[in-house]
Parts: structure tokens; C-alpha cells; sequence
């Protein structure tokens, strides 16, 4: 494993005015280095951003992943590639397909109880986990600010544009209120939370490490004495095997403190044929969001897919109650990957599969949450039962 590097040191990026956010910033691009825009000083909001992940690391994990998955049996694509620039994009117009019920209906159940979440956990800190730059942030951030008692908000998620994005549109929006970015893989830097409780002896501590400890909080005092509401929404927590939903729950719950709470989005177990539409619209935008995943390939590793050369599939498995995504070969053909020095041959009709995504029912929730140590505090779901959203704490 060559993967792991210490946390870099927080960077504050200063955050001008209404300023429009170039589409492609990157990294060293400091807003603030334009000319039309001097600097401003002491008022300039700021965003706080911890790297647990630099690009050449996210690039060397891509590569280990994708070299794993071409030559496993059957064929398998890690879904978290899916997400560069047009991922993003394709994901976002799935949410408003009319087959892809998840996202309005979690939105409806925020929009219903979010007063009620912030009253349970009045939390001094919004964590999102996977935050892309979703408009849910805001029902629970104006929520929680009602409180009176909420500081800061940290997204946490694995490509930092979308994070400074997200985090500068918060910060305009929501006067007083810090933003801490943290790019990070919440598969393995949980432990690096802002405000994370001192893991003792978990697997978690030795990811934090010395360096990661200080990058993880800034402060003693800030972290820590408030409560943490950490989101994890939209039903990702189904793109993980029961395993790793298992690990993952556990390195949260591992390192929460009384007064912390995981609020969790899952999607229900409902009509198989409503379950694939939901994953095989008629308009062909899961099928394009599919196929992205080679175009992510072609561009990072220099491969050559063809994307013609590809079907998208959509399958229940009610057995690991599950949806299953998967490209199909069209025809025998072999695909060169440069920078893995690899040939990949594919059969004709050979199924690669890119994504599962579990659904639950409400118990199978609650049982998963207590075998990780936390407790249902409260579970609601839209007035379908099409989707859930689990407010729990620790046990
Ligand atoms: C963003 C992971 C919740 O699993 O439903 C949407 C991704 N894949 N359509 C999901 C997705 C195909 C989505 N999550």
C-alpha cells in the first residue's frame, strides 16, 4: 500500500464576494490571483480545506482499483469513478428524471422533519459525507441554524472541486457560518473528521495518525464540546457491500461521542419493476452515466473503450436485495489500458458489473446501525414508503 500519506496541512483559501467560481479550477487556483478582484483582507470569508487524498494518490487508487476490477472474474468497476465533471453532471439529471423517484422523495422527507432532526441533535457542526452540492445541505443547515447553536459546516468528499464549490455557496449563503472542506475517501478517512473523538485502539487511530490528528480538528476546543450531526444522504450508503457498510458504520460510530448523530438516507426495498425503471430510464441518462465510467478510464489511464461497444443493464437481485449496474460487451473485443499495461479482452454479451445499490426495509437498517453500536433515534419516510431517513446515535 503506497497510498497512504499523512494529511496535508489545512489550507484557508479566501472566498471574494459574489464572485462566479471558474469551472475549472483546480487546486492552485486562488480566486484571489485574479486581477479584477483584489484580495480583500480582514471580512473575507474563508473556506478551511484538509487534504486526506492529493490528486496523485486519488490517481494511483483509480489505477489500482481499475487494474483489480479488469482483471477480476467476472469484471467489476468500483461506482465511485463515476463521478468526474460530466459523472457529476449525468448524475444530476438523473435526479430529475421522472423514473428516479430517491431523490425527491429523501427530499420531501427532509423537508417534512428536518425541524424535528435539529431539535434532537441541535449540532454546532453539519458534517456531509459525499457532499456533492446538493440543495438537501440547506434544508438541514437553515434548520439547524434556527437552533441558534450551529458554527460550521464541513463536506467532506473525494473530489475537491465540487467541495470548494459547494463550500463557497454555503459560505455566501450562510453569513457566520465556517466552512471546513475535507477531501477525503469516506472509506478511509473517516478518522480524520473535524472534531472526531480520540480513537483509543481502532484501525481508525492508526489512520489518524500524528499528523492526521492535527489537520483533523484545528484546535482542541473547536472541535469537540459541540455536537457533530454527520449526513450521509441520497441512499449512498448502498453502493458498499454489507461488509463494508459494516466497516463504514463502524469507523463512524468508533469515533462519535454522546451528542453525536448519523443522520442516514437509504432507499426501501419496493417493486422490482419501479427499482430498474429507477436505474434504466427511457431518456438513456443512466445508460450515459454508465458508460462514463470508460470515458473516466480513457482519459486517466489512456485506455481505448469504445463506449459504442457497450450496453447498459439494469437488474434486480432480490437475493442480495440489490440493483445491480452493468455494461455489456456488444461484441468480442480487447481494450488497450496504457498506463496499466494491459490488454482487457471481452467476450461477446461478457457483463462488467459498475454499481450495486443496496435497498433496505426499516429494520434491516436498524439492524446494521446496531451491529455497527449505534441506535435508531428516529426513522420517517415519505408517505410512499419509498425511502428512509434514520436518525441514530450511539448505543
Ligand atoms: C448516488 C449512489 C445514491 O445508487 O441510486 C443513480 C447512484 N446510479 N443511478 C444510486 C446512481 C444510477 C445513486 N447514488
Amino acid at each position: 500500500m503506497t497510498s497512504r500519506t499523512p494529511a496535508t496541512a489545512p489550507e484557508t483559501i479566501p472566498v471574494p464576494g459574489r464572485q462566479p467560481h471558474p469551472a475549472t479550477a483546480t487546486n492552485g487556483s486562488d480566486p484571489s490571483g485574479r486581477p479584477d478582484k483584489p484580495a480583500r483582507t480582514d471580512q473575507t470569508p474563508q473556506i478551511t480545506v484538509d487534504r486526506h487524498l492529493t490528486a496523485a494518490e486519488r490517481h494511483a487508487s483509480l489505477a489500482a482499483d481499475m487494474r483489480a476490477g479488469l482483471t477480476s472474474h467476472p469484471r467489476e468497476l468500483p461506482p465511485k469513478w463515476f463521478y468526474d465533471a460530466t459523472g457529476s453532471l449525468l448524475f444530476d439529471r438523473i435526479t430529475r428524471l421522472p423514473e428516479y423517484y430517491p431523490t425527491r422523495r429523501e427530499h420531501a422527507v427532509l423537508t417534512a422533519h428536518a425541524a424535528e432532526i435539529a431539535a434532537v441533535c441541535p449540532a454546532g457542526t453539519l458534517i456531509e459525507l459525499g457532499s456533492g452540492t446538493s440543495e438537501k445541505t440547506r434544508l438541514l443547515l437553515d434548520a439547524l441554524r434556527a437552533t441558534g447553536v450551529l458554527r460550521r459546516f464541513v463536506p467532506f468528499d473525494v473530489d475537491e472541486e465540487t467541495l470548494l464549490q459547494a463550500g463557497q455557496d454555503i459560505l455566501r449563503a450562510y453569513p457566520g457560518i465556517s466552512v471546513h472542506a475535507v477531501v477525503g475517501d469516506f472509506e478511509r478517512h473517516l478518522g480524520l473528521l473535524p472534531g472526531a473523538r480520540p480513537a483509543a485502539d481502532t484501525g481508525a487511530a492508526a489512520g489518524a495518525g500524528a499528523a492526521g490528528a492535527a489537520g483533523a480538528d484545528g484546535g482542541h476546543g473547536e472541535g469537540r464540546g459541540d455536537r457533530r450531526l454527520v449526513a450521509f444522504l441520497g441512499g449512498t450508503i448502498g453502493n458498499l457491500r454489507p461488509a463494508a457498510r459494516g466497516a463504514f458504520l463502524r469507523a463512524l460510530s468508533d469515533q462519535f461521542a454522546d451528542g453525536d448523530a448519523l443522520l442516514l438516507g437509504a432507499d426501501l426495498v419496493k417493486d422490482p419493476r419501479r427499482l430498474v425503471a429507477a436505474y434504466d430510464d427511457s431518456a438513456g441518462v443512466t445508460a450515459a452515466f454508465n458508460r462514463n465510467v470508460l470515458s473516466v478510464i480513457n482519459r486517466e489511464l489512456g485506455a481505448d473503450f469504445d463506449l459504442r461497444g457497450f450496453a447498459h443493464v439494469a437488474a434486480w437481485d432480490a437475493e442480495n436485495s440489490w440493483i445491480e449496474m452493468r455494461l455489456r460487451s456488444v461484441r468480442e473485443q480487447e481494450v488497450g489500458v496504457r498506463a496499466l499495461d494491459l490488454v482487457a479482452r471481452f467476450d461477446a454479451d461478457e457483463q462488467m458489473r459498475t454499481e450495486i445499490s443496496a435497498k433496505f426495509t426499516l429494520d434491516s437498517i436498524a439492524a446494521e446501525l446496531a451491529a455497527a453500536g449505534l441506535s435508531v433515534s428516529h426513522q420517517w419516510t415519505d408517505p410512499d414508503g419509498d425511502f428512509a431517513l434514520t436518525l441514530a446515535v450511539p448505543s
